[in-house]
């Protein structure tokens, strides 16, 4: 069996006990592919985004890691529109000294709806809670969508993983306009949906999805390895005061930067859910990346509800397996949360 095959295979059946909330929670194998001289090469990633203060974590852990290597970051409108998400995904670049990143401004409208925003939760700037310079660097040329497809041809097939940690409306128009790159994905580790969540948008839906679930819908249908960070993992990492003030006694930008978003944006979990802190949804896309152990979940099939009544953009999650449909994602559920946050603190306090 070839190398490629063999981890794929393994990552759908390495699993390891568990004693969490759910039985039978399957683990994904190693990350990093090595050569046959032994020699790991960082995993190369693009970061499609739309940020907000949680993407803004999960761009500087990845910034932090020598696991990764960030080919490029995609933006899209999702928490706020086109040109803020642009703007942010910018000064966040240059917070972490990373102004050689490519930025590339995608979508600025899902693929068939209006879209819908969210400065209720992470302010008008999306980025609010500390005040950070305009941004310097210009936007790279090119769309993000011509980029993504590029990338993904020009580079060995395999070799490109995806992390999509805003709505899916880059990924799916690149899928559908180049119907060859899906099948050059590494694997696809994005931040979405619900199940025994539920929703967080609608009383179904989670935000990401719920924005542009025919988006959704293409890139679950696409047949690339997915690895899916919903509601149901997110919100077992929540802040409270120690791993915040852990973040901000680093003494680095970074930390400050850290804990002023998370202070700004848990208000509103802290309000809404009655909660300690706040979940930090997309760094887990991440965390998984580089320590995949620490995660834990279910090989299922997932469909995307794009004609509910109630239910649009609702990730109707197979985890009982009663469908009979051929699985199509890895559906994470259990994490590690003091390990998460360990992990975090250590990568942040290097920037
Ligand atoms: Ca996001």
């Amino acid at each position: 069996m070839k190398y490629g095959a063999h981890v794929t295979k393994m990552r759908w059946l390495f699993a390891i006990g568990h004693t969490g909330q759910f039985p039978e929670f399957k683990t994904l194998f190693a990350t990093n592919k090595r050569t046959e001289a032994g020699v790991t090469h960082p995993r190369k990633i693009i970061i499609d985004t739309d940020p907000g203060q949680d993407d803004a974590v999960a761009i500087l852990l990845a910034f932090a890691s020598p696991e990764l290597e960030v080919l490029g970051i995609t933006t899209v409108a999702g928490n706020v529109p086109l040109d803020l998400t642009s703007r942010n995904a910018r000064m966040i670049c240059e917070l972490a000294g990373r102004s050689d990143i490519a930025v590339h401004a995608g979508c600025d409208r899902p693929m068939r709806r209006e879209l819908v925003t969210a400065e209720y939760v992470h302010g008008k700037s999306g980025l609010d809670g500390i005040a950070l310079p305009d941004p310097v660097m210009p936007l790279a040329e090119g769309h993000a969508v011509d980029f993504l497809i590029e990338t993904l041809r020009r580079e060995p097939p395999g070799s490109v993983t995806l992390c999509p940690i805003g709505p899916l409306t880059n990924i799916a128009t690149a899928f559908e306009r180049a119907p060859d790159i899906a099948a050059r994905v590494a694997e696809i580790v994005l931040m979405g949906g619900a199940y025994f969540e539920v929703g967080n948008v609608t009383p179904a839906a989670e935000f990401n999805i719920y924005v542009d679930p025919e988006a959704a819908r293409i890139v679950f249908g696409s047949g690339a390895p997915l690895v899916v960070m919903p509601l149901d993992v997110t919100h077992k990492v929540l802040t409270n005061r120690a791993r915040v003030e852990a973040f901000r006694s680093l003494g680095t930008k970074a930390g400050h930067a850290v804990a002023s978003w998370t202070d700004f944006f848990e208000r509103y979990d802290m309000a809404k859910y009655g909660s300690e802190g706040a979940p930090l949804h997309d760094p887990c896309t991440i965390a998984y990346l580089i320590r995949p152990d620490l995660f834990s979940g279910r090989h299922i099939n997932v469909e995307i509800e794009t004609e509910g009544r109630f239910t649009t953009g609702m990730t109707v999650a197979d985890w009982w397996r009663v469908s009979g449909r051929a699985a199509n994602a890895m559906f994470i559920g259990g994490v590690d949360a003091d390990g998460f946050y360990t992990l975090l603190t250590e990568r942040l306090a290097r920037l």
